[in-house]
C-alpha cells in the first residue's frame, strides 16, 4: 500500500468524524465484500477529482475499456469499405511473407505481429497519420519493426509498391524491401529504425520533445507534428522502453502517443502469463504521469457489461491471468463458457443467450474499429501529457486456429494452401482470389482497380491528411538551411595555444563557442550533455546560450547574480539531459536526422565521458546511423591512462576500437587544437557541404593540458590539414642523432633509423623518446600523427579490393602505405587506446610493426605510473624501437636489454592485459 502510514505524518483535526468514515467503509467491507468497497472508492476518487481535491494519481483501473461506450464519438468513416482495405492488406502481406518463404525456406518474415495490429495501423493510416505533403513537416510515426509486412502491403495497395517489390521483400542485395524499418537501405521510404526492441520507444520520446525544442526555438514548426510509436508488450520489458517515459511527461509532450499492442505474447510466450500486462503497463504508465486509455474489449461485450450490475464480469476480468485470456483465444465457445463464464451461475447466466459462436467471437479491443477511432481521437485530444493507448489483440488475428495466439506464432513464416482458403473465406475475398489462383506456391497479392470505390477511398483519406506514411524525404539537402561557417570560428586554433598549456577538451569547448556565437550556423548548433558539462569546460555556455527548459527557469538560480549561472530558459539551446547517456543519444538522433524527418538541418555536438558511449550506447549509435544521421559525437575525458584518478569502469582504451565497427563513422584521435579544429571544420563540410554526406563524426578529446603548437603557415600547413583529415601526417622529420652515441650503442648511425606513430595524447611519449633515442641511443626518428586508423583502414581495404578485382591495371597505393613509403626503419605505434586500434594497419606497411596501447582493465593512479604500467611511456617506446633495430641487427640484443635495465622496467611483470 503505497499510503500506509502516511496519514500519520499529517494532523487529524477532527478524529471522531475520521472514525465515523472508517467505520462506514468497514461496514461495507463486511457485509457487501470488497468490490463494493473498492467501487465506492473509486467513485469517491471520481467526485475528489472532479472537484479538484488534489490526491496523488491512482495508477490502477479496472480491466475495463477507459472510454465508456456511451462517450464514443461519432465514426466519420465508411467502416464498409474500410473493413474491405483492411482485408486486401491482411491478405497481401500474409502472401507476400509465405511467397518470400516459398522462393527461399528461411528468408524469414513474421506473419502475426502486423495481423495483430492491423487495425492499430488502419485507424491511424485512415484518419490520423499526417503526410509531408502539406510542407510542414506532418507526423512522425514509429512502427514496429516486425510488422512491417503490413505497411509494405499497404503501400502496395495505394499503389507505391508494386508485386515486384513485394516479391523481393528480404531479398535486400540489389534493392529489395528491407526485413525492417532501414533507412540505409530503403532511404525514400522508412525514417525510423525501430527493430532493436526499445530504441524505437526511447526514440519516440526524444523525438516529441525535440520537436517542441525547434518550436520554442522558433526554428521550425511542428505545431501540427504528432509523433505515433508503435511499441510491443514484450518490447516494455527492455529498459528503453521505458527509460523516456518519465520525460515525456515532466515535458507535458502531448504531441506523443505510444499505441501498446497488447497481443500479451512476445516471442517465447506469453509477457506475463501469470499476471497482466495492460494493468502493468497501466499502474507504470499512469504513475509516471501519462494519460492511458485502456482498449481491452470490444463492442459485443458492451451489452454484457452493462447487466453487470453486481460487477462479476469485472471481478471475473479483473482476476483471469493473461495466460488463461491466451488460451481463451485458441479455444472454442464451449471451454470458454465452462471456464470463463461457467464457475459463477450469475456469470453463466449473462451469456446465456449467446451461442459458442458468439462467445468465441466475443473481440478483443483492438481488432474493434470503432474503439480504436475514439482513443486515437480522445489521445489526440487530450492536453498536458503524452498518452498511452493500451490495446488488447490477438497474435495471429484473423490467421486461423492454427496460427492465432499459439506460442510459436511468432515464428511461424509460411502458410499452406488450406490455412490461406480459410484466411481468404475470414477476410471475405472469395470474390477477389479465385480458387485456381490458390494452387502452386505462388498465392496471388490483391490490389483494388485504380477508380474502385476502395482504392477513390484511400486516395482521398491520404489527401486530406497530406500524403502517404513512411515516407523519407530530403528536402532541400546538404548546405541549403544551414550555412557554413565564418573563417573566424577556426581560425586561433591554427596559431596554437601560445605557450599556454590547455586540453583538447578545452579547445573544444572554445570551437563551440565560437560556432554558437557564428552569426549564420549558430542557432541550429544543438550541444547536448549528460550533466558532465562542467567536467568538459562548457558551463561558461549555460548562462550565454542557456539550457533549454520547456517551461523556462521558474526558480531563482544559487548562482544568480554570477557571471557564470546556471540559466534555463524555454528558447534555451543546450540539451542538458541529465544522467541519460540512452536519452541524451536519443536527442542526439533526433537532432542528427532532423535535416530529413523535419527539414531542418541541425548540427548536434554529443559531449559524453567516452566510456560511456560506444559501450554503453552503441546500439543506439547504430541505429542513428542506420537513420543517416549527420553530427558530432565527442568523446571527453578519453584514454585509459590520460584522465587520472577514476578507474576501471571509466578509463577508455576501447571506444576507438567499437567505433571501428560502424561504417558510417569517422572516427578521429586528435592530438592537438588544429587538428581538432581541422578535422570539425571539414566534418561539417561533409556533411553539410556541396554534397551532403550521411556521417557521423567521433572525436576523442582528452583532459590532459600542453602548450598547443601552430599549425605551419603556407602551403605545408594546407598539406598537414589535408593529412588531418586523411588519417596520418608527418609531425616532425628524422631527428639529428648525438655524433657519439651515449653508451656506445652499435652500428653506424645511417642504419639506426625508425618511425614513430603517435595518436592523441600518446604524442608527448612518442617526442620525448624519439628525442632519447636521438640524443642516447644514436637512432634517428621521425613522427607522425595518426588521427584516424579507421580512416586508413578504410581507405587500404578499398583499394585492396580494387586491385583484387582489377588484376590488368596498374595497382593502386593505400594511402598509409603511401605516406610511410620512405620513412626508414621499423614503425612503433603508440595509442592511450587499445593495441588492436593501430594494428588496423599494421598489414598495410611494408616496415615490421609495433603497437603499444592500453589493453586490459584501467586504474586509477597517476598518468606517469599509469603509461609505465601499461608499456606506453617513453622509456617503453624507446625499448620498443631498439628491440625491432634488433631483430633487423642494427642493434645488439644486449642493448636492448640494457636499456630495460636503465629505465627500470621489470621484464617479467605481467601483462597488464591481464593483470
Ligand atoms: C533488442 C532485441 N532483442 C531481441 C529481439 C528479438 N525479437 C524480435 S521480436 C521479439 C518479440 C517481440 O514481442 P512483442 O514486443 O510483444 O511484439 P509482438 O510481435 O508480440 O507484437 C523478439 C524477442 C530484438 N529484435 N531486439
Ligand atoms: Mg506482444
Amino acid at each position: 500500500m503505497i499510503f500506509d502510514g502516511f496519514s500519520h505524518q499529517v494532523p487529524d483535526i477532527d478524529p471522531r468524524e475520521t472514525e465515523e468514515w472508517l467505520d462506514s467503509f468497514e461496514a461495507v467491507v463486511d457485509q457487501r465484500g470488497k468490490s463494493r468497497a473498492r467501487f465506492l472508492l473509486m467513485k469517491l476518487l471520481e467526485r475528489a477529482q472532479a472537484a479538484q481535491v488534489g490526491f496523488p494519481a491512482t495508477v490502477s483501473t479496472p480491466y475495463v475499456n477507459t472510454i465508456p461506450a456511451d462517450e464514443e464519438p461519432w465514426f466519420p468513416g465508411d467502416e464498409h469499405l474500410e473493413r474491405r482495405i483492411r482485408a486486401f492488406i491482411r491478405w497481401n502481406a500474409a502472401v507476400m511473407v509465405t511467397r518470400a518463404n516459398a522462393r527461399y525456406s528461411g528468408i524469414g518474415g513474421h506473419l502475426s505481429t502486423y495481423a495483430s495490429s492491423a487495425s492499430l495501423y488502419e485507424v491511424g493510416f485512415n484518419h490520423f497519420f499526417h503526410g509531408k505533403e502539406t510542407g510542414l513537416p506532418g507526423d512522425q510515426v514509429f512502427f514496429q519493426g516486425h510488422a512491417s509486412p503490413g505497411i509494405y502491403a499497404r503501400a502496395f495497395v495505394e499503389g507505391r509498391l508494386d508485386e515486384g517489390d513485394l516479391d523481393r521483400f528480404r531479398f535486400e542485395i540489389g534493392g529489395g524491401l528491407s526485413s525492417y524499418p532501414h533507412p540505409r537501405l530503403m532511404p525514400e521510404f522508412w525514417e525510423y529504425p525501430t527493430v532493436s526492441m526499445g530504441l524505437g520507444p526511447l526514440s519516440a520520446v526524444y523525438q516529441a520533445r525535440f520537436n517542441r525544442y525547434l518550436l520554442n526555438r522558433r526554428i521550425a514548426d511542428t505545431s501540427a507534428s504528432r509523433v505515433w510509436c508503435f511499441v510491443g508488450d514484450g518490447e516494455f520489458d527492455e529498459p528503453e522502453t521505458r527509460a523516456g517515459l518519465s520525460l515525456a511527461a515532466r515535458e507535458q509532450l502531448d504531441n506523443l502517443v505510444f499505441v501498446v499492442n497488447c497481443n500479451l505474447q512476445r516471442l517465447d510466450g506469453p509477457v506475463r502469463g501469470n499476471g497482466k500486462v495492460i494493468q502493468e503497463l497501466e499502474a507504470e504508465l499512469r504513475g509516471n504521469g501519462w494519460n492511458v486509455i485502456k482498449v481491452i474489449w470490444g463492442s459485443r461485450w458492451d451489452e454484457l457489461l452493462a447487466r453487470d450490475v453486481d460487477g462479476v464480469l469485472v471481478n471475473k476480468m479483473n482476476e483471469t491471468p493473461d495466460g488463461e485470456f491466451q488460451k481463451y483465444a485458441t479455444e472454442s465457445g464451449a471451454y470458454i463458457r465452462e471456464h470463463f463464464f461457467g464457475p459463477d451461475p450469475r456469470l453463466r447466466a449473462l451469456v446465456e443467450h449467446l451461442s459458442d459462436e458468439d462467445l468465441q467471437a466475443l473481440p478483443r479491443g483492438g481488432h474493434d474499429y470503432r474503439k480504436l477511432y475514439a482513443a486515437y481521437r480522445a489521445a489526440t485530444e487530450h492536453t498536458g501529457a503524452p498518452t498511452a493507448i493500451l490495446a488488447k489483440t490477438v497474435k495471429g488475428w484473423t490467421l486461423g486456429p492454427e496460427i492465432e495466439a499459439r506460442n510459436a506464432t511468432h515464428q511461424i513464416k509460411k502458410m499452406s494452401h488450406a490455412q490461406l482458403v480459410a484466411l481468404r473465406h475470414r477476410l471475405h475475398l472469395e470474390d477477389e482470389i479465385p480458387d485456381e489462383a490458390l494452387e502452386g506456391d505462388a498465392p496471388p497479392y490483391y490490389r483494388p482497380a485504380a477508380g474502385s470505390p476502395a482504392s477513390q477511398y484511400m486516395e482521398a483519406r491520404t489527401r486530406v491528411l497530406g500524403g502517404s506514411l513512411p515516407q523519407r524525404v530530403v528536402r532541400g539537402k546538404g548546405a541549403e538551411g544551414l550555412p557554413a561557417p565564418e573563417p573566424a570560428a577556426w581560425a586561433e586554433f591554427r596559431l596554437g595555444s601560445r605557450g599556454q598549456e590547455v586540453s583538447t577538451t578545452m579547445a573544444f569547448a572554445r570551437l563551440l563557442r565560437n560556432l554558437l556565437r557564428d552569426p549564420g550556423v549558430g542557432r541550429f548548433v544543438v550541444p547536448i550533455i549528460p550533466d558532465e558539462g562542467r567536467t568538459f569546460g562548457l558551463d561558461a555556455l549555460f548562462s550565454e546560450v542557456k539550457i533549454y527548459a520547456s517551461g523556462g527557469q521558474r526558480y531563482t538560480s544559487v548562482d544568480a547574480g554570477l557571471l557564470l549561472q546556471y540559466s534555463e530558459a524555454k528558447e534555451g539551446q543546450i540539451l542538458q539531459e541529465g544522467i541519460t547517456e540512452a536519452g541524451a543519444m536519443a536527442s542526439f538522433t533526433a537532432a542528427a536526422t532532423s535535416y530529413a524527418s523535419l527539414s531542418q538541418p541541425m548540427l548536434p555536438f554529443f559531449l559524453y565521458y567516452s566510456m560511456f558511449g560506444f559501450q554503453r550506447v552503441g546500439d543506439q549509435i547504430w541505429q542513428c546511423s542506420d537513420a543517416r544521421g549527420r553530427g558530432f559525437l565527442l568523446g571527453c575525458t578519453a584514454g585509459r591512462t590520460t584522465m587520472s584518478g577514476e578507474g576501471l569502469q571509466h578509463e577508455d582504451g576501447q571506444s576507438l576500437l567499437l567505433a571501428s565497427a560502424v561504417p558510417t563513422i569517422r572516427a578521429y584521435d586528435p592530438a592537438f587544437a588544429y587538428e581538432m579544429a581541422a578535422i570539425v571544420e571539414h566534418g561539417i563540410e561533409e556533411m553539410y557541404g556541396r554534397d551532403g554526406q550521411d556521417v557521423l563524426y567521433y572525436l576523442t578529446l582528452y583532459n590532459e593540458n600542453y602548450v598547443m603548437p601552430a599549425l605551419p603557415d603556407g602551403p605545408e600547413g594546407d598539406e598537414v590539414r589535408r593529412g588531418v583529415v586523411d588519417g596520418i601526417y608527418r609531425f616532425a622529420g628524422p631527428a639529428p642523432v648525438a655524433v657519439e652515441p651515449n653508451g656506445g650503442a652499435s652500428g653506424t648511425t645511417d642504419e639506426r633509423r625508425a618511425t614513430i606513430l603517435f595518436s592523441g595524447t600518446a604524442w608527448s611519449a612518442a617526442m620525448e623518446a624519439r628525442e632519447a633515442l636521438a640524443r642516447e641511443w644514436g637512432v634517428s626518428c621521425e613522427a607522425w600523427s595518426v588521427t584516424s586508423y579507421k580512416a586508413l583502414r578504410e581507405d587500404a581495404l578499398e583499394i585492396e579490393r580494387w586491385n583484387r578485382l582489377h588484376p590488368t591495371a596498374a595497382p593502386r597505393v593505400p594511402r598509409v602505405s603511401r605516406a610511410l613509403a620512405a620513412s626508414a626503419g621499423p614503425i612503433v605505434a603508440v595509442t592511450d587506446f587499445m593495441k588492436a586500434v593501430p594494428d588496423q594497419i599494421a598489414r598495410f606497411v611494408r616496415q615490421p610493426f609495433t603497437p603499444l596501447g592500453t589493453d586490459g582493465f584501467g586504474r586509477s593512479d597517476t598518468r606517469e605510473a599509469l603509461r609505465r604500467h601499461f608499456e606506453t611511456d617513453a622509456a617503453h617506446i624507446v625499448v620498443a624501437v631498439l628491440a625491432a633495430l634488433a631483430t633487423t641487427g642494427q642493434v645488439k640484443h644486449t642493448d636492448v636489454e640494457r636499456a630495460i635495465a636503465e629505465y627500470g622496467i621489470a621484464a617479467d611483470s605481467p601483462d597488464p592485459r591481464v593483470s
